[in-house]
């Protein structure tokens, strides 16, 4: 029996550690795994590994996994060919357009699609052909926060400045937790050693959480704020640095920091200290040592992106990075120049151009905001969606008011679901399309080299073979644009696998063909444990997209929003309020079938500070109802001290005990989905990006 070690990239989360892979050939000639390592020769993960890279062979073994196409017949799934399948979708979705209109058509595309790069490379190749203006993802019940106020700022929404983790000395964390997550706009394998090295070289790490989260638990100060008030206490720094002459000058170009001085003004630390829940004196003196310490970052991520004031959040973290100093600089935060620069060969983007039909939320780089998708399929009248195309994502269970959803799923005309799944969503798909598993392709990552903290590549091979009759989730995008084609008599243009396009990506791009790397697919090849091409270094001034080529610190519409900032009704007394988590053994939804991941203790109670547990009779470990103004789950309750009174803290992703889930091991652990308690009405109206976090419950006993 013959063994092969293998190196291969993760791409489980974005922080893509490099892996050791061992297969082995069994006397039947099929091929097994038969460990999973830490790859210590990648020099950026440096061996680090997480339990969901060991779950890799679960995902391969695991009998749940659909292998080939299914079709549903009321509650039965049967198997059909695949070119049966893709006449079914070319003749339905073409009728349905042909009857409705283009926009009748939705989209979904969820969290695989941007880690998975066949999806990043070919999804559009069909989907680009439905032209619908009903384009949702997961983008915003997340990030896009980030990308607009980076479109807004240097004129592209992928140029986000990264933390220079590696050699900050100060580093303020809001709303992340980077020892659960791995780290999230800011791939930073083994992550917790870099955090500890900051603290070793004499600098410091603040966290702002409402919960003492394990990566507060390691800083040196961690500063409990008022879920989603993240931006008064961001304004009261801001405030502070101007007040006290805290600023320092930048090289680089840029208008309307005046302006910024001029419409803060009022927002002191000690107005906005009620709001957030700070002491005024605790805002004050962050700002100060933020301002003294010789480089520091000020990082906010999902905590801070998915709350009703998203934007205005990471608007303000850009401008205290920028006030001081710490913007385009080393031991600040720089942004990365990959060896596939998507920044390079793509437009800036574009925003508001068209809004939903039902509630009017903006448009960001042609997608809505998917807290729209359910009203936009029940909600009667020209323009309703009748059709939806689900690729690689589950909004049942990650998307606001999961219920209403599901009720407007199970009206639809037509689902089809790219998927390997039958769970929550894709249940009630007509057809389910299941691509090959994560070691049966290939590997380049085109998303996250984009968001690294050091300049990094690399292309890994296949660990498995692909199985016979099976495609992978590139070649199911090509068929299904080549059966839509006929059926609709576009002219389609020829493409070419995606390995050919990271071929090009990296030869024309700044360490190609021109310059001394010569970097191509050839030379990767030879370097499965990664090449490192330095670290991150200013580069922002020759890379700004604006029109006037300098840094825009008062965009218009984010100063517009201010007003509704001042505005916004103080929270009731007594009100708890409700906010997510992530733990290192689970991924988002889709991660709970494996019993290597899953077993132990649950992980999916809501954890409750004893306090409000006492106040309201309830004990430790007890049943709960929790009810907000959408819907009603029971959960068992943990005491916690780590969470701020007043707060309540239940993970995203659970709620498997849904009737036709075919995930037999998740089923057996289902607990109860956040997200049929999250509500779609809740946002962040600039951007339209869900309000996940700081959703008003009551918790009684069960
Ligand atoms: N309350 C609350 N809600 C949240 C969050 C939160 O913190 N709190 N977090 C939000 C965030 S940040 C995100 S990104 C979203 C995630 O939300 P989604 O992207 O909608 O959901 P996932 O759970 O990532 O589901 C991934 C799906 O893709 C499938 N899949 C996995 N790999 C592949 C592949 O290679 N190809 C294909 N075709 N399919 C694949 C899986 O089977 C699964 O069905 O959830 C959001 N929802
Ligand atoms: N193990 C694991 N890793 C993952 C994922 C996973 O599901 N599991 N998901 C991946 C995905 S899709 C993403 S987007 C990233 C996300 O990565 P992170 O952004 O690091 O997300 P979380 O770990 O959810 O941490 C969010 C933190 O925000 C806090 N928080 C909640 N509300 C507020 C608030 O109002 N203000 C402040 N200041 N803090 C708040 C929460 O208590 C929590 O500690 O993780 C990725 N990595
Ligand atoms: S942290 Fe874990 S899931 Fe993320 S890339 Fe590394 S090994 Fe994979
Ligand atoms: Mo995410």
């Amino acid at each position: 029996m013959s063994k092969t070690l293998h190196h291969r990239a993760c791409h489980l989360c974005e922080a893509i550690c490099g892996l050791t892979i061992e297969t082995e050939v069994q006397d039947d000639g099929s091929t097994q795994i038969r460990s999973i390592k830490g790859d210590a020769q990648d020099t950026f993960s440096r061996g680090h590994i997480c339990p969901k890279a060991v779950a890799l062979q679960d995902i391969q073994s695991d009998p749940d996994r659909l292998r080939q196409p299914m079709r549903r017949v009321g509650t039965e799934w049967q198997a059909i060919a695949w070119d049966e399948a893709f006449e079914l979708v070319a003749e339905r979705l073409s009728e349905i357009q042909a009857r409705h209109g283009q926009n009748a058509v939705a989209i979904y595309q969820g969290n695989p699609s941007v880690h998975n790069y066949g999806l990043m490379t070919h999804s559009n190749y069909f989907l680009g052909q439905l032209k619908t203006r009903n384009r949702y993802s997961a983008t915003s019940v997340d990030q896009l926060p980030h990308h607009l106020t980076s479109h807004l700022m240097y004129g592209h929404g992928l140029l986000i400045p990264i933390p220079d983790v590696d050699h900050t000395d100060f580093m303020l964390i809001l709303g992340g937790n980077p020892l659960a997550s791995n780290g999230s706009i800011m791939t930073v394998p083994d992550v917790e050693k870099r955090l500890k090295a900051i603290q070793k070289r004499g600098g410091k790490l603040v966290v702002v959480d409402p919960r003492r989260s394990e990566t507060a638990a390691i800083a040196d100060q961690h500063v409990f704020v008022r879920p989603g008030q993240d931006a008064a206490l961001l304004f009261g720094l801001l405030n502070t640095l101007f007040e006290e002459h805290l600023t320092r000058s930048s090289h680089l170009p840029i208008e309307g920091v005046d302006e910024v001085r001029q419409a803060i003004a009022g927002f002191t630390a000690e107005t906005m200290s009620p709001r957030c829940g700070v002491p005024a004196d605790t805002i004050r003196q962050l700002a100060r040592d933020f301002a003294a310490a010789d480089t520091a970052v000020c990082y906010g991520r999902m905590g801070v992106s998915t709350q009703a004031f998203g934007t205005l959040c990471q608007w303000l973290v850009q401008l205290i990075n920028l006030v001081t100093g710490n913007l385009d600089r080393v031991g600040g935060v720089l942004c990365t120049e990959p060896a596939v620069d998507l920044v390079a060969s793509t437009s800036g983007g574009h925003f508001n151009r068209w809004q939903s039909r039902v509630s009017g939320l903006p448009e960001y780089g042609g997608e809505l905001p998917v807290s729209a998708l359910a009203e936009e399929m029940l909600t009667p009248g020209e323009g309703q969606v009748r059709a939806l195309i689900t690729v690689a994502g589950n909004p049942v269970l990650s998307t606001p008011n999961g219920r209403k959803l599901e009720q407007a799923l199970d009206g639809l005309e037509f689902m089809l679901s790219v998927d390997f799944y039958i769970n929550e969503t894709t249940r009630y798909a007509d057809l389910i399309l299941p691509p090959t598993a994560p070691l049966e392709h290939d590997h380049y990552d085109t998303t996250f080299n984009l968001f690294a903290v050091r300049n990094v590549t690399r292309f890994n091979e296949a660990v498995l073979a692909k199985p016979q009759g099976t495609l992978h989730d590139w070649e199911i995008f090509v068929a299904l644009a080549k059966a839509f084609a006929a059926k609709t008599g576009v002219d389609l243009k020829p493409t070419m696998a995606p390995e050919q396009m990271i071929d090009m990506g990296l030869r024309f791009g700044s360490y190609g063909d021109k310059s001394e790397h010569k970097l191509s697919l050839a030379s990767l090849r030879e370097h499965p444990h990664g090449l490192d091409l330095g670290a991150l270094k200013p580069n922002l001034a020759g890379r700004l997209k604006t029109a006037t080529k300098a840094v825009q610190a008062a965009p218009g519409i984010i100063l517009a929003d201010l007003q509704r900032f001042a505005e916004q009704p103080q929270a009731r007394a007594g009100e708890l309020l409700l906010i997510g988590r992530r733990h290192v053994r689970s991924n988002n939804s889709w991660m709970h079938n494996y019993h290597r991941l899953v077993k132990g203790k649950p992980r999916h109670q809501l954890l409750m500070n004893p306090a409000d547990l006492a106040q309201r009779g309830l004990a430790d470990g007890q049943r709960v109802r929790v009810q907000s103004r959408v819907g009603v789950i029971e959960v068992e309750v943990a005491a916690s001290e780590e969470m701020m009174a007043g707060v309540v803290s239940l993970p995203h992703g659970w709620g498997h005990a849904r009737p036709g889930v075919q995930m037999s091991i998740a089923s057996e652990q289902p607990g109860a989905s956040a997200n049929d308690l999250t509500d779609e009405r809740q946002l962040d109206s600039l951007s339209g990006n869900a309000a996940l976090n700081g959703v008003p419950v009551q918790v009684e006993a069960a």
